[in-house]
C-alpha cells in the first residue's frame, strides 16, 4: 500500500463523503462462482476477471477477496482510514449474470437481502443497490419492487451485458419499466466483455478494468442512446463511473456521426432519436469519477453534465486508494459544488437519509 497524504490536513468539512461504487460479494455467490469456474466451458471473459481474483496469491487479488466479503470491520475501518462516510454498494461484477437463469433468479434476493441485513446493522454507512437477474426480465422487474417497497434500496446494479445480450434489446425493457416507474437509477456498472470481443484485449492485456471494462461498458450505454430507450422511458436514470466511461469525450463526434448515420439511412439499428446523443447524456444519464482522481477529467465531465450529476466514487476495493480522496479534497473546486459532488447529489439520486446523529 502506498503512503498518503494524511486527512489531518484537509479543511474541515461540512459535509459527508458518499462513495457510490463500491463493491461486495457474499461467500455464498462466490460458492456458485466456483462451481462455474470448475466446469469446462467457463466464459472467457469471466474466467480472466473473478477466475483471477479468487486464485491469485498476488496481494492486490487476497486483499481484494478479503475486503469483497466484509461488509462490517474490515470495511468500516477501510472506510475510516480513507475518510469515507458511506459507501453506495453493488454486488460485485458479474453478479448473477454470469449465472443460469434459475439460480440468477433465486440468488439475486439473497444477495439482496444479505445486503440490507447489513444496512441494518450500520445504517449510517452502508446503502445498498438492488441487484436484479436480467436472464429473467419479469422476474428482475419485480426484484425492483421488493427492493424499494421492503428493503429500503433506491438504486439498482447491472453489471454490463449479460452473457453477451444487451439491455438494448426491447425484451429487457420491462425492467426500464419498473426502474422509472419506481424511480430507481440504474447503475450500469462494467463486466467482462463477451466472448465475441474479449480475444484482441485478453492478447494485449488490456480487457479488464485497465481499457476493456470502459469500452464495453461506453458501448452498452450508446446502445441504449441509439435503439431508443430514452424516448420511450424519458424519466429513466442511467449511472456510468469511471468519468462516464469516456463518453463525456466522445460527445461532439457521437453527434455529428450519429446524425450522419441517420440521415444516410447506413443502418436499420439507428433509427432517428427525437434528440441528439449529447442530449441524452446529459438528461438521462448521472456520473462518477471512479477511478479517477484527476482534476482535468472532472473539471471537464462538470462542465458538460452540469454539476449535479457528477458524483464521487472510490470503486472500493479494486481501487481503495486514499490518498486519492485528498487529492479530490485539493482541487480547485467552488464549495458548492465540491458540496455537490461528495454528498448532495449522491442523497437526492440514492434517496440517502441525513445521518441520524446530524443536527
Ligand atoms: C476490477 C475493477 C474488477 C472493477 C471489478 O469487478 C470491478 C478490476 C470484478 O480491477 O479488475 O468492478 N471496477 O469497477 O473498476
Ligand atoms: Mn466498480
Amino acid at each position: 500500500m502506498s503512503t498518503y497524504p494524511s486527512l489531518i490536513h484537509l479543511p474541515q468539512r461540512s459535509y459527508r463523503r458518499i462513495a457510490t461504487e463500491e463493491a461486495f460479494s457474499p461467500p455464498e455467490m462466490l460458492d456458485i462462482y466456483n462451481k462455474i469456474l470448475a466446469k469446462g466451458d467457463v466464459d472467457v471473459g469471466f474466467k480472466h476477471l473473478m477466475g483471477f481474483y479468487m486464485s491469485s496469491p498476488s496481494e492486490r487479488a487476497q486483499h481484494i477477496m478479503r475486503c469483497l466479503v466484509d461488509l462490517d470491520d474490515l470495511r468500516l475501518q477501510h472506510m475510516d482510514e480513507a475518510g469515507v462516510d458511506v459507501q453506495v454498494i453493488g454486488l460485485t461484477s458479474p453478479g448473477v449474470q454470469i449465472m443460469d437463469k434459475d439460480t440468477a433468479v433465486s440468488f439475486a434476493p439473497v444477495a439482496n437481502d444479505i445486503l440490507a441485513a447489513a444496512m441494518r446493522r450500520h445504517p449510517d454507512r452502508l446503502v445498498g443497490m438492488i441487484a436484479v437477474a436480467p436472464q429473467d426480465p419479469a422476474a428482475a422487474a419485480k426484484e425492483i419492487q421488493r427492493g424499494v417497497n421492503q428493503l429500503n434500496m433506491h438504486s439498482v446494479v447491472i453489471n454490463s451485458h449479460t452473457q453477451g445480450e444487451y439491455l438494448s434489446d426491447t425484451k429487457f425493457w420491462p425492467i426500464f419499466e419498473a426502474a422509472e416507474a419506481m424511480d430507481t437509477p440504474i447503475y450500469l456498472h462494467p463486466n467482462a466483455m463477451p466472448a465475441s470481443m474479449i480475444q484482441h484485449f485478453i492478447e494485449a492485456g488490456l480487457d479488464g478494468a485497465i481499457y476493456g471494462f470502459g469500452v464495453e461498458t461506453g458501448l452498452h450505454a450508446l446502445r441504449l442512446i441509439t435503439s431508443g430507450v430514452f424516448d420511450r422511458f424519458p424519466k429513466l436514470q442511467i449511472i456510468l463511473g469511471h468519468m462516464g466511461e469516456a463518453l463525456p469525450f466522445w460527445a461532439y463526434r457521437l453527434d455529428y456521426m450519429h446524425a450522419a448515420t441517420v440521415k444516410s439511412k447506413r443502418y436499420p439499428s439507428i433509427q432517428p432519436t427525437k434528440k441528439k446523443p449529447s442530449d441524452y447524456l446529459r438528461e438521462n444519464f448521472h456520473i462518477t469519477n471512479s477511478g479517477v482522481a484527476w482534476g482535468a477529467a472532472l473539471k471537464f465531465t462538470q462542465d458538460f453534465m452540469g454539476p449535479d450529476r457528477v458524483l464521487y466514487a472510490m470503486d472500493y476495493p479494486y481501487q481503495y486508494a486514499p490518498e486519492e480522496v485528498a487529492i479530490l479534497e485539493n482541487l480547485d473546486m467552488a464549495p458548492q459544488v465540491r458540496k455537490a459532488f461528495f454528498q448532495d447529489n449522491a442523497e437526492r439520486l440514492f434517496k440517502i437519509p441525513p445521518a441520524s446523529n446530524a443536527i
